[in-house]
């Protein structure tokens, strides 16, 4: 669980703190290696490596750090929470083309079912600094909102002002940058980062 309490980084969650490493793909290496890595933090400027197991996130506030996750042998901007890895695009995307994406990924768009995730997505979406697709929409059944996999309705909810308020039909997701990253449809057409979400095995 995450919360303000616990952003200072646990212990128990560092595998190593690895010095003298000289390439963010040796530290993702290291974390290949290394059982039960799902995290790490790599810092360009000293060259300072650090492998961590999941729900890590207070890790992200450390300055000089970006956080990382390891999908197959491919290194991603990204980390895990809970049972889940969580990987940030770097390209903006319509909410469709985004779904695809994180699909070919072996994923889905993030799916919102706790308030701790939702603060923890909130604090990846405010490292990106911009607004990110999730996985939710109101397009089958207007101003019923449901999670897209299993089609569920959304449980609670986190909108922001005055929304949801379907300006021109909007019926995708978003975490919104000017909301302070709480909720807001948008069009789905729109171009976005977005979030990707997939269960750890
Ligand atoms: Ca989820
Ligand atoms: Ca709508
Ligand atoms: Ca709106």
């Amino acid at each position: 669980m995450v919360g303000k309490d616990n952003m200072i980084p646990t212990p128990a969650n560092i595998l190593f703190d690895n010095k003298g490493i000289v390439t963010l793909a040796r530290c993702g290496d290291k974390c290949l290696a290394q059982y039960g890595c799902c995290s790490f933090f790599y810092n360009k400027l000293t060259k300072s490596c650090i492998t961590a197991t999941g729900d890590i996130s207070g890790f992200s506030s450390m300055s000089g750090y970006k956080q990382y996750t390891i999908l197959g042998t491919e290194i991603l901007q990204g980390s895990c929470f809970g049972t889940s890895q969580y990987l940030i695009s770097t390209a903006r995307k319509s909410w469709d083309t985004a779904q695809s994406s994180c699909d070919a990924l072996g994923g889905k768009l993030a799916e919102i079912q706790s308030k701790e995730e939702n603060y923890f997505l909130q604090s990846l979406s405010k490292n990106i600094g911009d607004t990110v697709w999730i996985g939710g929409s109101d397009r089958e059944i207007e101003d019923t909102w449901a999670w897209t996999e299993n089609g569920d309705l959304l449980s609670f909810t986190f909108w922001g002002e005055k929304q949801p308020n379907n300006y021109h039909d909007q019926d995708c997701l978003t975490l919104f940058k000017e909301f302070d990253f709480l909720w807001a449809d948008e069009d789905c057409d729109g171009n976005y980062h977005y979030i990707c979400e997939k269960t750890i095995q």
